[in-house]
């Protein structure tokens, strides 16, 4: 039997087909983006379609790694509720079905009848077996037991750029600032004893166009950081003098005017708190700092593995300048996967409520804590 990362990778690449397909099939295509084109739209379901495709990729995650690892059950976390609203009005657990027939009878129930072509597309996408080519991961066993982890899936993040789904946004420095290339599927074990992140997968479904057939081409990044075990299918990138930032275009003007005493450069900015995280892994950043309580833990568990497996990390902002100010020497502590926030309800529990930088090379991580030292609020 494969090992847990290559299920990880095999789901991802399942669930990057099914985010293509929602863009290459009519049908679907028609009701992903029916909210804008108005008056094809039919209000008893349309609304939630966009969420549907979400919901539908991370039950067929879970559906595959639980199938494939019975231990795993119970410890697969998504960011998306599976209830839904059927068309009389009651709920729909939307989840894959043991028959193809029977998970367009589902869908079927929240799409509503007249959708059958769109819910038989779907079905035979997650019931469809996926087989990995890649000989270099066939032969990576990391060692990691499906029974000591959790996981934690974004089934698709930047799901606005999705939608909207812009094909020709031009990249600045190598960086997509939004566009379809900003939505990934996330997919990353932690350790289920210390929250540590241990295995991730990152996939780009819309990495870029076949030239001879015009579709969409995928590609995928892994990261292994175990005990010991360090192996990536990204090399470190070469570190620059002065570290570049990229941030989100919703960040405040005193934290990007402070960063700007770093002198790599204006910082680039992008869509998509994964698509941010992958830059720096990439090297096309050297460090994505966000002040902000806007990502959750299936943001940036599986980048965040892929950092760790490439020699850097993922830390809380407001953590780091703290133990910064209070002198403490050793390392920053870094973001955990396994305990949801006290006292919060829904999506809050698992917020990143401090904030984050994360980064390859650790001088760039001392290097924008420096820079951020003295802005007030943080
Ligand atoms: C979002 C998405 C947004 C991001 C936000 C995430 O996830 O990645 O783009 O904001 O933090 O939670 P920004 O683009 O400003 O970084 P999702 O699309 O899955 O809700
Ligand atoms: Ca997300």
């Amino acid at each position: 039997m494969a090992g847990l990362l290559q299920a990880l990778v095999a789901v991802s690449q399942k669930a990057a087909e099914v985010a293509r397909l929602c863009r290459a099939e009519e049908p679907l295509f028609r009701l992903l983006v029916a909210e804008k084109t108005g008056p094809d739209r039919n209000a008893r379901f349309l609304q939630d379609f966009k969420t549907l495709a979400d919901v539908l990729i991370q039950e067929l995650i879970k559906h595959d790694l639980g199938t494939q690892f019975p231990e795993l059950r119970g410890h697969i976390h998504g960011e998306e509720s599976s209830e839904f609203r059927d068309a009389e009005g009651g709920t729909v657990t939307v989840r894959v079905c043991a028959t193809p027939g029977d998970t367009v009878a589902l869908l079927l129930a929240v799409l509503g009848p007249e959708q059958m072509r769109a819910a038989e597309l779907l079905a035979e996408a997650v019931h469809r077996e996926v087989t990995l080519g890649d000989t270099e991961l066939a032969s990576i066993n990391p060692g990691v037991s499906p029974e000591d982890v959790g996981i934690w899936i974004d089934p698709i993040d930047s799901t606005n750029e999705f939608i909207g789904g812009r094909e020709d946004v031009a990249a600045v420095d190598g960086v997509a600032p939004g566009g379809l290339r900003s939505a990934l599927v996330l997919v990353g074990a932690f350790d289920r004893r210390t929250g540590v992140p241990v295995l991730g997968v990152i996939n780009e479904p819309f990495f870029q166009r076949d030239p001879q057939t015009g579709r969409w081409q995928g590609r995928y990044h892994w990261g292994v950081a175990h005990g010991s075990t360090r192996l990536c299918s990204l090399s470190p990138p070469a570190p620059r003098p002065c570290p570049r930032v990229v941030l989100s275009r919703a960040e405040g003007p005193a934290v990007r005017r402070a960063l700007d005493s770093l002198g790599g450069g204006p910082p680039l900015l992008a869509a998509g708190a994964g698509y941010k995280l992958l830059c720096v892994a990439l090297g096309l950043a050297d460090a994505f700092v966000l002040s902000q309580a806007t990502t959750f833990a299936w943001d940036s568990c599986a980048p965040h593995a892929i950092l760790r497996a490439l020699g850097g990390g993922v830390v809380a902002l407001e953590g780091a300048l703290r133990a910064r100010r209070e002198g403490g020497s050793g390392e920053t502590p870094e973001l955990r996967y396994h305990r949801p926030q006290p006292g919060r309800e829904g999506a809050e529990r698992w917020a990143n409520r401090e904030g984050l930088v994360a980064f390859v090379h650790p001088q760039h991580l001392r290097a924008v804590l420096a820079a951020l030292g003295d802005v007030p609020g943080l």
